[in-house]
């Protein structure tokens, strides 16, 4: 594969060159991640950014809908809009696949769109790094506007919102003890939520859905990264697209005002160095399950199940090990 022709037509924005670029980043064979460390590398000093979304709910909350609906309404701005899916768990089947073909429909057939789905089955290490490595090549592709969607399951959440400089959380208009059934955690990574659904009969449910979330975010304490009236909750409807322009305002005030004070960049350079250790920490990680590292791990777990020797001592053991093996 000629990689300097792939990153010339992933530059010149090629959709097919970046579902090429993508599906190698995506590769755990070692050629492959080879060449896409030359790919990236080739990419990068273009320094073209997105605004990266990150955007989570449960299942059925609407984020396909949400996504088709607010991806056209950016289209139509003029804006390039890329959709990456990630979806750690694997708790959905191919079926979901074939839902969002129906839900992205306009979507999907719009030139200045590029919808990806989720890789499947992988552990979060593996699906944190070929994200980022996804929305640096959209961004290379010269896409304006980046969703990286998540259903809410497991850590899910806070990888997207830790690769994100937004992160919506979309919630569906219910009773009262709903609020309690979204963990404190992700209420306080969300930086606007939308409650959606605010239409027909569920509008008067969505209205008192969402001003019990505007006062559960009150009492949150406040981050420095926020100006006033942020995070902050707002209705929107999938179907109908009302609250789409506000939600963008919104989202652009935000942005702005993180910009001018200088929040953005610093908030990209935190990141930058969290997936630096992240992957730092993951590579050692593989690699006590190699050679012969992972001899040792056995050899001495035996001991500390016979009771030869005890778990704290065998690990410093291990540890003294490793450190001698690495110096
Ligand atoms: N009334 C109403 N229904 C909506 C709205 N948005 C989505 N729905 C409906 O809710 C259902 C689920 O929508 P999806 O967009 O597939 O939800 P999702 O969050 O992508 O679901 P998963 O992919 O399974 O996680 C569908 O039947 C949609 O038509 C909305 O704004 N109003
Ligand atoms: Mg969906």
């Amino acid at each position: 594969m000629d990689i300097q022709d792939l990153a010339d037509r992933v530059a010149a924005g090629e959709r097919r060159a970046l579902a090429r670029a993508i599906t190698l980043v995506e590769s755990a064979r070692k050629d492959h991640r080879a060449q896409a460390g030359v790919l990236l590398e080739a990419l990068a000093p273009l320094k073209r950014e997105a605004l990266r979304i990150g955007l989570s709910g449960t299942p059925g909350v609407g984020k396909s809908t949400f996504i088709e609906a607010f991806g056209m309404f950016l289209i139509e701005k003029g804006l390039k809009v890329a959709v990456l899916a990630v979806d750690p768990s694997s708790a959905r089947s191919g079926g979901s696949i074939l839902g969002d073909k129906t839900r992205m429909e306009s979507l999907s057939r719009e030139k200045n769109a590029f919808i990806r789905p989720s890789p499947s089955q992988a552990q979060m290490g593996g699906v944190a790094r070929r994200t980022r490595e996804a929305v640096s090549l959209c961004e290379a592709a010269g896409f304006d506007v980046v969703l990286i969607e998540t259903v809410g399951v497991g850590q899910s959440e806070t990888m997207v919102a830790d690769m994100s400089d937004l992160f919506l959380l979309l919630i569906a208009p219910a009773g009262g003890d709903e609020l309690q059934g979204v963990k404190r955690g992700i209420m306080e990574i969300a930086d606007i939520i939308l409650v959606n659904k605010a239409d027909g009969p569920l509008k008067e449910t969505a209205m008192r859905t969402c001003a019990d979330y505007a006062g559960a975010l009150r009492l949150l304490r406040k981050r420095p990264y926020d100006p006033v009236h942020f995070p902050k909750a707002l209705m929107v409807s999938a179907v109908t697209h009302t609250g789409l322009p506000e939600a963008w305002e919104a989202m652009t005030e935000l942005t702005d005002w993180r910009r001018a004070e200088g929040h953005w960049s610093t908030r990209r350079a935190e990141q930058a160095r969290h997936w630096f250790e992240e992957d730092v920490r993951i590579g050692l990680l593989a690699a006590l399950e190699k050679g012969e590292i992972r001899d040792r791990l056995n050899v001495l777990g035996g001991q500390v199940e016979r009771g030869e020797v005890g778990a704290s001592k065998a690990a410093e053991e291990m540890i003294s090990h490793i450190r001698a093996e690495m110096s």
